[in-house]
């Protein structure tokens, strides 16, 4: 099949981003992936360079691609003047919206079974506006949550036709979506998120809808994993509940994350640049790599974005883990063994 050559942009960032991107990459190669790659420059090494964390060229060549895969930044924990998240920029910048998030039972030890749910957390606005101020010389600190109707409508919308599709896939009628918010608490804000949302939920036939207190979302999403389909969440929650949902599947060196707008998509890692590995040769690639898989089935090729995943699958089962997961491989021993296992069935299909 002659498949359309993407353009695809790759923003390692620090840490462990710079072992991981170019593992994926090689990935993408030995899945047969037609594609030219920008290599593009974010992360705080670069503000110290520059000056700038996320330099205009790099938002001009992420727009000039179809898609990107980013690695992890290490923005600092204390106010630095200048100094602005590049990932936080970059998915207001392309408008972003949803950020979706697999929880996927693994082949590994640490994951429990029959888990397979997808986290879509509003990406936009929520605490995540960054509207500090200091009061009383610094003894009260006030920080603004933005939640709108339109941010919530739209991000709702993606999560009920992931849910669909992902009804369609299981060749089922039936879908839930699980609505998160505080709304006993945070009246007009979760509010709003709330009532938006049922809204926006009412209108897809089949889809059965719940709601659940982000509180007790915690406790029965790790009492009852296997129960959920699709959860929606403003996004400081789900920010969080998609990392203890990694934790429940293998854990962060194996979660994926996909930034989508209406025309764009950003997929990435979920873990940061993990700087106390990062240079070691010792991080776990598989993340980015199933990154670059829903990179790839939100571009249209989601038969090769199959390969990849059966491909890591292959390699987890085999036991080529890295020491997150307890093993003792390298970036590179995961990295060459998922290449094998592409390059094999490859072989395969083309004897075939
Ligand atoms: N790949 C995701 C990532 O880098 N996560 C860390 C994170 O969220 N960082 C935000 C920031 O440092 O500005």
């Amino acid at each position: 099949m002659e498949r359309r050559r993407l353009r695809i942009a790759l923003i390692p960032g620090d840490g462990i981003g710079r072992e991981v991107v170019p593992a994926a990459q090689r990935v993408l190669d030995a899945a047969g992936v037609a594609a030219e790659y920008l290599r593009l420059d974010a992360g705080f090494e670069t503000f110290q360079r520059t000056g700038n964390a996320l330099p205009p060229a790099t938002v001009e060549g992420v727009r000039s691609c179809d898609g990107a895969l980013f690695g992890a930044v290490s923005s600092p924990s204390t106010r630095t003047p200048g100094y602005v998240s590049p990932i936080l920029t970059l998915r207001k910048e392309l408008d972003l919206f949803a950020n979706v998030r697999p929880a996927l039972s693994a082949p590994v030890t640490g994951s429990q079974e029959g888990i397979d749910f997808v986290i879509v957390r509003e990406n936009t606005e929520c605490l995540y506006v960054k509207q500090e101020r200091e009061e009383k010389n610094g003894a009260r600190v006030v920080a603004e949550r933005v939640i709108t109707r339109r941010a919530s409508a739209r991000v709702t919308q993606t999560a009920c036709e992931i849910a669909m599709r992902r009804a369609a896939l299981r060749g089922e009628q039936k879908a839930l979506l699980t609505v998160v918010h505080k709304a006993n608490v945070l009246a007009l804000s979760d509010g709003l998120f709330r009532t938006t949302a049922l809204d926006v939920a009412e209108g897809y036939a089949g889809l059965e809808v719940e709601e659940q207190l982000v509180d007790s979302m915690v406790y029965r999403m790790i009492r009852e994993p296997q129960r959920y389909d699709v959860v929606v969440a403003p996004n400081l929650y789900g920010d969080i509940l998609s990392d203890a949902a990694a934790a429940l599947v293998g854990g962060l060196g194996l979660a994926p994350s996909a930034n989508v707008g209406d025309g764009y998509v950003l997929a990435e890692p979920v873990h940061g640049s993990a700087p106390d590995i990062g240079g070691k040769g010792i991080a776990n690639p598989v993340a980015t790599i199933r990154a670059a898989a829903l990179l790839l089935e939100q571009l249209g090729q989601g038969d090769i974005a199959k390969r990849i995943e059966n491909a890591v699958d292959a390699v987890l089962s085999a036991g080529v883990w890295t020491a997150d997961l307890g093993g003792q491989a390298t970036t590179e021993d995961v990295t060459e063994a998922v290449c094998v296992a592409l390059q094999a069935e490859r072989s395969v299909a083309i004897r075939r």
